[in-house]
């Protein structure tokens, strides 16, 4: 009850868009204390909020801290159903363990799960996935799509393009797009997509979308080990992003395109793929669990798997793989 009220608080001084906000007035609605309010006031003011208290009016917010939180992530959103419900961390294992639990306990289509930091983020495979506080963003999205568990795998594509769109209007970059859930700029890796499954027979329960960006990294801020092939959105462009806008842009677009995929198939989706892409023409190698194979990439069949054309003239779809390209 107590975290609702303060929320909701936070929500009000938000929405108020720098008019003051009736300390008694909401204290009356909540039936709290004047002085319960002014310490949540306090608290907010401790977690960075600048907040200023006008006689006779309330209280009126100033400015908010680079915080990927409910409030400032909801101010930007524009969905009907995706992030309207946050649970926000300022530090987690792994919002993509937070995220199953929440999901098998039935939370809603659209819940977001974020986290300033990741104490152990983790890649496909259970690879280590990197996760400095308070510079990227480590998210799970649950969403649960209309669609048969064998058109699931296409919601990293869905993811992708949804990601790609974001970052150019939030900031003007140009990303593309790696087969099949790699973001990169200047051949660098910048968003790592993870999509996992709660499935019955026929039917999906909830799929779960993580998504880990690097965006305001400094060079130092990376391991050694990925110091060559990991890059942010601050390297690349010099400046510094609001995450919790570039959040909200990102859901925009998962919405969008989560939609179209229900309602038109992977065909629109494809195209738009296809568009971004870095990979369709060129010479790769793909590794997979128990082969390695080389060829040129065609393109992405009507299903999401990549199309390789081999030396010898066949043709081989690939469901998953590390895919390094030659040229
Ligand atoms: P992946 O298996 O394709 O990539 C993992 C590999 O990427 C690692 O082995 C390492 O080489 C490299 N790597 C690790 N951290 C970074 C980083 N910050 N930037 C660039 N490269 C890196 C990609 O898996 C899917 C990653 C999903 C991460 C999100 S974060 C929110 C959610 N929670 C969670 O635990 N995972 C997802």
């Amino acid at each position: 009850m107590n975290i609702n009220v303060k929320d909701e608080l936070l929500k009000r001084l938000f929405e108020a868009d720098g008019k003051p906000v009736s300390g008694q007035e909401f204290a009356d609605e909540f039936g709290l204390s004047r002085t319960a309010i002014w310490k949540y006031i306090k608290e907010f003011e401790e977690e960075g909020y600048e907040i200023s208290s006008i006689r006779k009016k309330g209280y009126v917010l100033i400015g908010s801290p680079d915080r990927v939180n409910a409030a400032n992530i909801q101010k930007y959103l524009q969905t009907t159903t995706y992030g309207r419900t946050i649970d926000y961390y300022e530090s987690c294992s792994s919002t993509q363990i937070v995220a199953h639990d929440a999901a098998q306990a039935g939370a809603p289509d659209g819940t977001l799960i974020v986290s300033e930091e990741q104490t152990a983020g983790k890649g496909r495979l259970s690879r280590p996935w990197n996760s400095t506080a308070e510079k990227g963003i480590w998210m799970s999205l649950i969403v649960r799509p209309s669609l048969m568990p064998q058109q699931a795998p296409q919601m990293t594509l869905v993811a992708a393009v949804a990601i790609v769109r974001a970052i150019e209007n939030v900031t003007g970059i140009e990303a593309s797009i790696k087969w099949p859930n790699d973001i990169l700029l200047n051949g660098r890796k910048m968003t790592g997509i993870l999509t996992e499954l709660q499935s019955e027979p026929d039917r999906v329960k909830a799929i779960i979308l993580g998504i880990g960006m690097n965006v305001n990294q400094d060079e130092e801020d990376f391991p050694e080990e990925l110091k060559e092939i990991a890059t942010s959105l601050k390297i690349e462009g010099g400046q510094q992003i609001d995450r919790a806008k570039l959040i909200a842009e990102i859901l925009g677009f998962i919405e969008l395109y989560t939609k179209m995929y229900e309602k038109h198939g992977f065909g629109p989706i494809k195209l738009l793929w296809e568009g971004y892409s870095n990979t369709a023409g060129k010479r790769i190698r793909a590794v997979m669990l128990n082969e390695t194979i080389e060829g040129t990439a065609i393109g992405i069949s009507e299903d999401g798997l990549l199309e390789l054309r081999l030396d010898d003239g066949t043709v081989r779809g690939i469901y998953s793989a590390d895919i390094v390209i030659k040229d």
